[in-house]
C-alpha cells in the first residue's frame, strides 16, 4: 500500500510586496504552486490515499482565492478516486466552536475526509483487498481535550494497516514546535504505538522521529528560519517493511546570509562586503536577507542602503536588517533625559542645516505651546 504524506501547505498566506502581473502577492501564488505540485506527483503516481495532516489553510477564515485553489486540486484527487484525509490545523481552527470550520466545504466531496470537528474520528478504506484504519487526531481547542482524544485511539489489530494522522509539536528530548501561542503538544508516549505509519503535521521541517513517524514538513518555506530546508511531501510504501522517499518539490530561492559583525569595520568596507554577498546571490526571483550586526552609530549613518536595495532590486524580496551595536545603546538610555518638547525642538533644530531656523524655530514653539494648551484644557 503506497501512501502519500503532505501538511502544513497554508494556503492564503502572503508575504512581502511583490506582486504578479495580475496584482497578486507573489508569495501567495507561490504557496499555491508548491501544492498544486505535490497533487500533480499525487495524479501521476496515484497512491491508495492522501492523508494530509494539518494546516491546509493559513487561516481560520482563507480568501475566496485560498478556497477555490483547495477545492480545484482536492478534486483533482477525487475525480481520480483517490482518498483524501485531511486533520484541521491550528491556523485554520477557529477559537470559538460556533465560528464554524472552513473544513465543511469538503464535507460532500466524494472520497474527502476532512477531520475537524475536534475529536477522534476514524476512517476506514478498502484498496487492493487491503484493509486500512486512518486515526485521526485534529487540533483542539486546549491541551486537555487533545490528550483525552488521544486516550481514545484504539488500534484495529484485525485489519492489514492502521495510521495516525495528527497536527501537533512532538514533545520528548526535544521538542518540534513552533512557537505559535495555540500549538499542541504530543507528547513522545503518544507515538510509540503499533502504528504503521504516522503521518504529522505542524512543524515544518521535514523529520524522521522514528521508524515509523515522520514530519513530512511544509511545502513551501514561510520564513527565513526555513531558508536551508528542501521542501516537498512524503512517499509511504506499507509493505513488509516501511519504505519513505521525500519527494522534492520546485520553489523559489531563499537565501539568509550569515550575519555580518561590524564591529571594526567601516562604512566603505561594509558597503563593500555586502556588495559582495549580493553579487554572488545573484537576486534575480530570489527572496533574499542580509543581517548586518554590531554597527557602531556613527558608522551606521555612512552606509549608502539605497545603493544596496538598487544592486538587489530584481530580488522578490531583499532585505538588510542592521543592528547597531549594543554599547551605544544602552549608553543613550542610561545618561540621556528627555527634555521639555520645545527644548528637545530647539536642540534638534541647532544640528540641521536649514538657512531658516529662526523662522522654523519660532514656528515651531508655536504648535508646540498651542498644542500643549490643548492638551490642558482637554
Ligand atoms: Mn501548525
Amino acid at each position: 500500500m503506497r501512501v502519500l504524506h503532505l501538511a502544513d501547505t497554508h494556503l492564503g498566506y502572503s508575504a512581502y510586496r511583490k506582486a504578479t502581473e495580475e496584482g497578486i502577492n507573489q508569495r501567495e501564488i507561490d504557496v499555491y504552486d508548491a501544492f498544486t505540485q505535490c497533487i500533480d506527483y499525487a495524479v501521476k503516481t496515484k497512491p491508495d490515499l492522501v492523508l494530509h495532516a494539518g494546516d491546509l489553510f493559513d487561516s481560520v477564515r482563507p480568501t475566496n482565492r485560498a478556497i477555490t485553489v483547495a477545492i480545484q486540486q482536492i478534486l483533482r484527487l477525487s475525480k481520480e478516486n483517490i482518498p483524501f484525509i485531511v486533520v484541521s490545523g491550528n491556523h485554520e481552527t477557529p477559537k470559538l466552536r460556533e465560528t464554524g470550520n472552513i473544513f465543511t466545504i469538503f464535507e460532500h466531496l466524494d472520497h474527502v475526509y476532512p477531520i475537524h470537528d475536534n475529536r477522534y474520528e476514524t476512517v476506514s478504506l478498502q484498496t487492493n483487498n487491503e484493509t486500512v484504519m486512518i486515526h485521526a487526531i485534529p487540533q483542539c481547542q486546549n491541551p486537555k481535550e487533545f490528550d483525552v482524544n488521544f486516550k481514545k485511539i484504539a488500534l484495529d489489530k484485525k485489519i492489514d494497516y492502521n495510521l495516525l494522522v495528527a497536527h501537533g509539536a512532538v514533545a520528548g528530548i526535544k521538542e518540534f514546535k513552533m512557537n505559535e501561542f495555540n500549538e499542541l503538544f504530543i507528547p513522545l508516549k503518544n507515538i510509540q504505538q503499533d502504528y504503521d505509519y504516522i503521518a504529522l503535521g505542524h512543524y515544518h521541517m521535514y523529520t524522521k522521529l522514528q521508524e515509523n513517524a515522520f514530519y513530512s514538513g511544509s511545502t513551501e518555506r514561510l520564513s527565513f528560519s526555513e531558508a536551508g530546508n528542501q521542501k516537498g511531501c512524503l512517499e509511504i510504501d506499507l509493505g513488509q517493511k516501511l519504505k519513505h522517499r521525500f519527494i522534492p518539490v520546485n520553489i523559489r530561492s531563499m537565501v539568509d546570509v550569515p550575519p555580518l559583525d561590524c564591529l571594526t569595520l567601516s562604512a566603505e568596507q561594509i558597503v563593500r562586503k555586502t556588495k559582495e554577498a549580493i553579487l554572488s546571490i545573484e537576486p534575480k526571483d530570489k527572496i533574499i536577507r542580509i543581517r548586518l550586526e554590531n554597527i557602531p552609530a556613527h558608522v551606521q549613518r555612512g552606509i549608502d542602503f539605497h545603493q544596496l536595495r538598487t544592486l538587489s532590486k530584481t530580488a522578490v524580496h531583499f532585505e538588510i536588517k542592521s543592528s547597531s551595536l549594543k554599547a551605544d545603546e544602552t549608553a543613550l538610555s542610561e545618561g540621556y533625559k528627555m527634555a521639555s518638547l520645545a527644548d528637545e525642538f530647539e536642540k534638534f533644530l541647532n544640528t540641521q542645516p536649514f538657512s531658516e531656523k529662526e523662522m522654523l524655530l519660532k514656528l515651531g514653539l508655536y504648535y508646540i505651546h498651542k498644542s500643549e494648551e490643548q492638551d490642558d484644557s482637554a
